[in-house]
This record gives C-alpha cells, structure tokens and sequence, in this order.
C-alpha cells in the first residue's frame, strides 16, 4: 500500500496524517462499522455504483445509518481520486460508529464516514498471477449465518479473517481456505472461490459468503464464452481433484491455486 495525499473524511478532504478519530470511538471497541473495497483501473471506478449500493446493505444489516448519500459518496469518490491524481488504486470507504455512548448500546453516537484512495498492487504475492497460490483449509471455520452477518462487510466479522490469515501465513501457506457450519467449502478470508471440472465452473453458493461483485463478473464472462456455471455446494476432497481452481476478489482479482493441503492441482500450473 502506498500512502496518497487526501483522504475524505465526514465532508472534508483532508490531508492523509491528519485523518485521525478518536480513541473512544465505538467502532473501535466493538467492530461497529462497514466496509468497501472497490478498484479503479486507468481512471475508471470498476462497478462502482454496485460496490456503494452494497455498502448502504452492509450498514442496513449493521443497523447504521450512512448520512451522506449514496450519489454523493460516489461523486467525492471521483473528486478523491482526480485530487489524489491516482489512475490504477484501490478504494477503501469506511463507516463506523464514533465517540460518545460507549457499552454495547451505541446509542445516536454520530457516524463517521471517510474514504481512502490509494495504489495497492498484488494482494496475494508477487508471484500469485503468474504461478498460483497454495491455500491451507484452515482450523477456523467461517462464521455462523445466525451468529455474524456474512452478506454485510462489517468491520467486527472480519476477526474470523484475520484469525484464518495468519495462521496460514504462519504455517507457510498465501491463504487459508475456510469451510462452513456443515463442512462445506465456503470461500477464502477475502476472496469468493471457484473450481473447474470437465469444462464445468462450480462455486459456493451465496448462504455463508460475501456475495462478491468480482464473483458476479466471473458468471458474466463465463456466460459470453458460453462455459457452464452453476452454485453448487462442495466440499473439500472435491477441490483436491479439480482440474483448476481460483479465487476472485477485487483485492485479489482472479488469482490461480495451484495448492491446497499440500496437493497439486490439475496441471500445477495455472489454467485457462
Ligand atoms: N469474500 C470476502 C470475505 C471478502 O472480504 C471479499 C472482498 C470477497 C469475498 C470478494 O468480494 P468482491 O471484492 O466484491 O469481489 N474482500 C475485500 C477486502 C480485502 C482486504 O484485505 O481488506 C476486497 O477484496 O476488497
């Protein structure tokens, strides 16, 4: 991540060193707030108006009120980038529950909203397009449906990441791949997972995922190469014998896994 200059912050574009928040801020102490991650690429801001419409669902589920609207966060998400002079970067908007009330009840707390803008390269490792990760099926398994969220980029949910993350670095691996409350596969810390079979696309289906909008593109094109895809739940000795895998994510893009548990998969090297 490279620091840029200005950063939009309730209403201001203020220097990037000078938007700080203060320490009693709920958002910190308990998770209360909402994230994006959108790209833009050579200028333009890749399906933008989809990444703030699931914001406004995030905080909607979150039980937070974004007092800004949606036409106007997309608006200073322009002016950001053209102040910043960023082309190619990734685009980080953020809500989160500020100081005041502190205890679970946050009360009418205000609620902060900032977005950042900065260039971010590859999200998995330098040599993660061109080779393809190994992934690791982690020991935490992905968080309940009834007990967190997952359609909604809460802040708080995103400890079951961290958690999975490091413990796949730590063990070696580029990232963990987490399973479901049954033991299905169901997606990677920040990434939607695909396996290829006979020519044939599956992917989790949307019940313990985020619905990505990267996801989303990947039917897209499947479709106007006319490749078969469905959602389709599978588990994880399915993966092992799958001709390729991948994962998508705006962060993360379509990366290519050549590995999971220590097994190659298909050719070992990235497919089609
Ligand atoms: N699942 C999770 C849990 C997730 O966080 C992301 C995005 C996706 C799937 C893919 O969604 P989409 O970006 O709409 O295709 N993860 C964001 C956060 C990454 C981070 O490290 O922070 C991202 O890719 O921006």
């Amino acid at each position: 991540m490279k620091e840029s200059k200005w950063i939009w912050n309730n209403g201001k574009f203020v220097l990037w060193k000078n938007a700080t928040t203060h320490v009693m801020s709920h958002g910190l102490h308990y998770g209360t707030g909402v994230f994006e991650g959108i790209r833009a690429y050579s200028g333009s801001v890749f399906r933008m108006q989809d990444h703030y419409r699931r914001f406004f669902n995030s905080a909607k589920v979150a039980g937070i009120k974004i007092p800004y609207s949606k036409v106007n966060l997309e608006a200073r998400t322009l002016e950001l980038l053209y102040k910043n002079g960023l082309k190619d970067c990734y685009i980080r908007p953020l809500a989160f529950i500020g100081e005041g009330s502190i205890g679970i009840n946050p009360g009418s707390n205000k609620i902060n909203v900032i977005i950042a803008a900065f260039e971010w390269g590859t999200y998995l490792g330098k040599e993660a397009m061109s080779k393809g990760i190994r992934m690791k099926i982690s020991s935490f398994k992905r968080m309940s449906v009834n007990s967190f969220m997952t359609k909604s980029k809460i802040c708080g949910n995103y400890i079951n990441s961290v958690l999975a993350k490091r413990e796949a670095l730590e063990q070696g691996y580029d990232e963990a791949l987490l399973l479901d409350d049954n033991g299905y596969v169901s997606e990677g810390t920040g990434e939607n997972i695909f396996i290829v079979k006979n020519g044939k696309i599956e992917t989790t289906p949307v019940t313990s995922i985020l619905e990505g909008i990267t996801r989303d593109c990947v039917f897209k094109i499947a479709g106007d190469n006319n490749i078969p895809i469905k959602e389709q739940k599978f588990t994880r000795d399915e993966l092992y014998i799958a001709d390729e895998i991948f994962l998508s994510g705006t962060a993360a893009e379509i990366t290519p896994v050549r590995e999971v548990d220590n097994r190659k998969i298909g050719s070992k090297k990235p497919g089609k």
